[in-house]
């Protein structure tokens, strides 16, 4: 039998072999995916979060732990799609604005959203609002995340917002910000549909916004 709290240790101290191996024991036991997602997955990564917020654990656990459980998830994915697990919830455009190199939260934000059922799309980082306004034609998203961690790139995320609007665009997509200097109220004068600080808030804010109540 697989040991399921190995598998929450192994993602909390970032141990991508054994979090493959107990995830393919617990697959071939017949385990269900939403199970190891929702009771293990999420919650390794929140606890390595809310260590981080305490300053009990630094980027580097943050970014092994997130490496890991998206290693996790690449073998859970192909089984939510072709079942009634909650797949499908929708897609996400995920980036991170131009001028603007930092992922390891926006990493996080789309491995949750991944996690939780959604279909994700990662434009990377120094996304600029052309590969934005492509992304949304090419892939139809309910909702796009935009993140940046320096106060010079946030003001990009409102060039994006404006040119979704020049496009057509803005009403077909809601926009979600975020990133350590973002606020709500900044999210609320650039005309942003949901602001989040967590990974995880990020998903219910996004469910709350495209009206999905499970
Ligand atoms: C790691 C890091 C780097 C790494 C980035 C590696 C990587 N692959 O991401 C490196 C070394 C490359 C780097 C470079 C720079 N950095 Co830096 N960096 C950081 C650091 C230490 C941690 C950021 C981080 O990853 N936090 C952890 C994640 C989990 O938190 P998060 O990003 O906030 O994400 C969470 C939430 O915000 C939210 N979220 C994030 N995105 C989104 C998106 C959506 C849609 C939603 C809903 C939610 C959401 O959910 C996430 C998960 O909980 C911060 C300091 C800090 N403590 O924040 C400085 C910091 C952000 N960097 C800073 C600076 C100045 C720079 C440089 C300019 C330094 C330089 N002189 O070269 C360059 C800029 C490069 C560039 N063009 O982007 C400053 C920014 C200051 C400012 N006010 O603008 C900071 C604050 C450090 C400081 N105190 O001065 N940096």
């Amino acid at each position: 039998m697989a040991d399921l709290k190995l598998l929450f240790e192994a993602i909390l101290k970032g141990k991508q072999k054994d979090a493959v191996e107990i995830t393919q024991q617990a697959i071939n036991e017949n385990i269900a995916p939403k199970e190891l997602i929702d009771n293990y997955l999420i919650k390794a990564m929140e606890e390595i979060g809310s260590r981080f917020e305490q300053q009990k654990a630094f980027v580097p656990e943050l970014l092994m732990a997130g490496r890991a459980m998206k290693s996790s998830l690449i073998l859970l994915q192909p089984l939510l799609k072709g079942g009634d697990e909650k797949s499908g919830l929708g897609t996400v455009v995920i980036g991170t604005v131009k001028g603007d190199l930092h992922d390891i939260g926006k990493n996080l934000v789309g491995s949750m959203f991944e996690g939780c059922g959604f279909q994700v799309i990662d434009l990377g980082v120094d996304a600029d609002s052309d590969k934005f306004i492509s992304a949304v034609k090419e892939h139809q998203p309910d909702v796009i995340g935009l993140s940046a961690l320096l106060t010079t790139t946030m003001p990009y995320m409102k060039t994006i917002i404006d040119a979704l609007e020049e496009a057509g665009l803005r009403q077909q997509v809601k926009v979600m910000v975020g990133g350590a200097p973002v606020s709500a109220g900044f999210a609320a004068e650039i005309g942003a549909d949901g602001y989040s600080d967590s990974a995880n808030s990020a998903v219910v804010r996004a469910k709350e916004l495209l009206g999905i109540t499970h």
